[in-house]
C-alpha cells in the first residue's frame, strides 16, 4: 500500500527522565508528533515514530539523589512510569527508548571519534570548582551558596532562584558542595572537549537557507544563534559527572579525559538514531539503516522532528553539526515543527513547584481523548497559549459532547427506535444528503492539507467543521419529522447519517484514537481506510448492516468538577 508514498520518520523531543511531564510538555512535542504519525499511517505511509527518555546529566543525578536511589535504578523506574503514561495518552511510538542504552553509548562515542578525526574537536583548559571532600569537580548545579545580588542563601551555581540572576559559581558567597555540604572547595585547572561549531557556520547557514518551507519560529531562532553577537560559538561537549556516556573514542579511553562524560545535549539527539537500533534489537523492526543512512535507502525518507521552541537551537545547529561534521551519510532532518509554550491559568506550568496538571493526574480525572482534543485544538503554534479550566470545560463540552457525541447518540438512538439496530434501506440519496457530501468533499481535502502542513489548530478547526456539518444535516433533514409522512426519505437520510459515524471515526482517529475505536466497534465497521472519495465512504455500510448504540462518548464537565479541579491543581504537588 505504501508503494510510491515516501516513508516518514518522526521523532519527538525526548523528555527528561527527572519526573512526570506536565501537559505543557506533552503538547509541545509528543502529542503533535503522535497526531502526525497517526495521520500519516492513516494515509497509507510507512511510518517510523520514535521517542525515548533523556536520562543523562545533572537533573537526573539530582533527582535520583532526592529520591534516595542509585541513578541507574531511578532512571529505569522513571522510564517505566513515562512509558506507561505515554501508552495511557495513546502515544503510538514504534519504540520508546532510553538515551542510556548501550546502543546510544556506542553511537555517541562513534560520533565523537569521527568529529575528532575531522579536526572538529579541540581541548580547552578551564578552571573549575573542585571539592576535595567529594574528590571531584563540581558542575554548576552541584554548588550552592549565598547570592551576591540578593543575599538568598540557597542560590545555585548557575542561577539564583530567588532573584533569577544568572550566576557563575565563583560569584557565590560561602559556596558549598550540594553533594557533601563541604565548603572545602578550590578552583582547579581541568580540560574539556569543545565541538568547533564555528567552523561549520557557513555550512549550517546554507543548509538552513535551503529550508524555505520551515516555520518562521524555527528558522528565526536558528538564524539568531548563527548571526547575533559573535555568531555561532564552539560548544563544550564534556562534563565532570559520573552518570553519562564516558568520554571515549571508538571504544578506547580519551587521553586526559578520564572520569568525564559527554554533555547530555551531545548524546540526547544521537539517541534518535540509537533508538531505531534499539527498535531493531527489541525485535520490532528489521532494518534501522534504511531510515537513517542515505547510502542505505534513507534518501527516500522524509524526516520530521517535533519540539518546543527552547530545543530549536540544539536541533538546527548542534545536532546538524554532529551529523554533518561526521562526514558520514546520516539522514538530516527535513522539517522541524516547533511549538511555543502552553501556560497554566495565568502563570507557568512548573515542575519544581508542581503547578498545573501532570500527565498522571490528567488521566486520573478524565480519559486521554478529552485532553488530546483540547490540547491539540489549542496547541501553542503561532504564540504562547493558555490552559484555563473554563476554556477546557467549554471546549470539551461544546466540541466533543454537544457536537460529536450528541450526533452519534442522536442518530443511533433514532434509528433504533424507528427502524431497529440495522442500517435502513430507504430511497435514493436525498438533496440534503447530496449537499452534505459535496460540502464534506471540500472540507476533507482542506483537512488533509492542514494535516499535511502540520497546522494543528487549523486541522482541529476543520475536523470540528466536518462534525458540525453532520449535525446540521441531521437538524435540517429531521428524519424524526419526515418519518411521519415520508418514511422512505427518513430512512435514506438515516442511512447516510449512520454512515457518517465510521467516516468520522477514521478522520478523527489521529486526534481521539480511543473514541474513534469505540465508534467503529459500535458500527461494526471493519473498513478503516482513509476516505479518498467521500461519496464512496458514505455508502460503505449497506442496508441491513447491524450496529449497536454506543455508551455516551463524552460526558460533560460540570461546573462543580471544573471548580474542584481548578482548586486542586493550583497549589503545590507533593
Ligand atoms: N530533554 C529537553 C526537553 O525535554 C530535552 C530534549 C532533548 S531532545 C534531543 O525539553
Ligand atoms: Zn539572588
Amino acid at each position: 500500500m505504501s508503494g510510491d508514498k515516501p516513508r516518514i520518520l518522526i521523532t519527538s523531543a525526548i523528555p527528561y527522565i527527572n519526573g512526570i511531564k506536565h501537559l505543557g510538555n506533552l503538547v509541545g512535542s509528543q502529542l503533535p508528533a503522535d497526531l502526525y504519525a497517526r495521520y500519516m499511517r492513516g494515509r497509507g505511509h510507512e511510518v517510523l515514530f520514535l521517542c525515548a527518555t533523556d536520562e543523562h546529566g545533572t537533573p537526573a543525578e539530582l533527582a535520583a539523589a532526592k529520591a534516595g536511589k542509585p541513578v541507574a535504578e531511578y532512571c529505569a523506574e522513571m522510564w517505566a512510569v513515562q512509558d506507561e503514561l505515554g501508552r495511557g495518552f495513546g502515544l503510538s511510538f514504534d519504540h520508546f527508548g532510553r538515551s542510556s542504552s548501550s546502543q546510544n553509548k556506542a553511537l555517541t562515542q562513534h560520533f565523537a571519534d569521527r568529529l575528532d578525526q575531522a579536526g572538529l574537536i579541540r581541548e580547552v583548559s578551564q578552571t573549575q570548582m573542585y571539592s576535595k571532600a567529594d574528590g571531584r569537580f563540581l558542575p554548576d548545579r552541584y554548588i550552592e551558596g549565598t547570592c551576591p545580588n540578593c543575599g538568598f542563601e540557597d542560590a545555585r551555581g548557575d542561577q539564583c532562584d530567588n532573584c533569577t540572576k544568572q550566576l557563575d559559581p565563583v560569584d557565590l558567597i560561602n559556596p558549598r558542595s550540594t553533594i557533601s555540604g563541604s565548603t572545602d572547595l578550590e578552583m582547579r585547572e581541568t580540560k574539556h572537549l569543545f565541538l568547533r561549531q564555528s567552523a561549520m557556520k557557513d555550512q549550517l547557514d546554507a543548509w538552513i537557507d535551503s529550508k524555505t518551507d520551515w516555520p518562521v519560529l524555527t528558522t528565526s531562532i536558528a538564524k539568531k544563534w548563527l548571526h547575533d553577537g559573535d555568531g555561532l560559538q564552539d560548544r563544550g561537549i564534556t562534563r565532570d559527572l559520573d552518570w553519562g556516556v564516558p568520554v571515549a573514542k571508538g571504544g578506547a579511553p580519551w587521553p586526559g579525559m578520564e572520569g568525564k562524560v559527554f554533555y547530555v545535549w551531545f548524546d540526547a539527539p544521537i539517541e534518535y538514531i540509537a533508538c531505531a537500533q534499539e527498535w531493531v534489537d527489541a525485535g520490532k523492526g528489521a532494518d534501522w539503516a534504511r531510515w537513517w543512512r542515505t547510502d542505505k535507502g534513507a534518501q527516500d525518507v522524509r524526516y520530521v522532528q517535533f519540539m518546543g521552541k527552547d530545543n530549536v537551537p540544539f536541533h538546527t545547529l548542534s545536532f546538524p553539526s554532529t551529523i554533518l561534521g561526521s562526514g558520514e551519510p546520516w539522514k538530516l532532518v527535513d522539517y522541524i515543527k516547533s511549538f511555543n509554550y502552553l501556560n497554566y491559568d495565568g502563570g507557568q506550568f512548573s515542575t519544581s513547584r508542581g503547578r498545573g496538571v501532570f500527565m498522571d493526574q490528567a488521566l486520573e480525572i478524565l480519559p486521554a481523548d478529552y485532553w488530546r482534543w483540547w490540547l491539540l485544538s489549542n496547541a501553542p503554534e503561532s504564540s504562547d497559549a493558555e490552559f484555563t479550566w473554563e476554556q477546557f470545560q467549554a471546549g470539551v463540552n461544546k466540541d466533543l459532547a454537544d457536537v460529536l457525541g450528541n450526533f452519534v447518540s442522536r442518530i443511533t438512538k433514532f434509528c433504533r427506535s424507528k427502524f431497529g439496530e440495522a442500517v435502513p434501506e430507504g430511497g435514493a440519496l436525498t438533496e440534503a444528503g447530496a449537499a452534505l457530501i459535496a460540502e464534506l468533499e471540500t472540507r476533507v481535502r482542506a483537512y488533509e492539507s492542514h494535516m499535511d502542513a502540520m497546522d494543528v489548530r487549523k486541522s482541529a478547526a476543520e475536523l470540528r467543521a466536518i462534525w458540525v456539518a453532520g449535525n446540521e444535516f441531521l437538524q435540517s433533514a429531521a428524519p424524526w419529522s419526515s418519518f411521519k409522512t415520508d418514511p422512505e426519505t427518513a430512512a435514506a437520510d438515516t442511512r447516510l447519517a449512520l454512515n457518517l459515524i465510521p467516516f468520522y471515526a477514521v478522520l478523527s482517529a489521529p486526534f481521539i484514537p480511543n473514541t474513534s475505536q469505540r465508534m467503529l466497534e459500535a458500527m461494526g465497521a471493519e473498513n478503516t481506510v482513509w476516505p479518498d472519495g467521500v461519496s464512496e465512504a458514505l455508502h460503505a455500510l449497506p442496508a441491513g448492516h447491524a450496529f449497536t448504540v454506543p455508551e455516551v462518548l463524552f460526558a460533560k464537565i460540570t461546573d462543580d468538577e471544573r471548580d474542584a479541579w481548578a482548586e486542586r491543581f493550583a497549589g503545590v504537588r507533593d
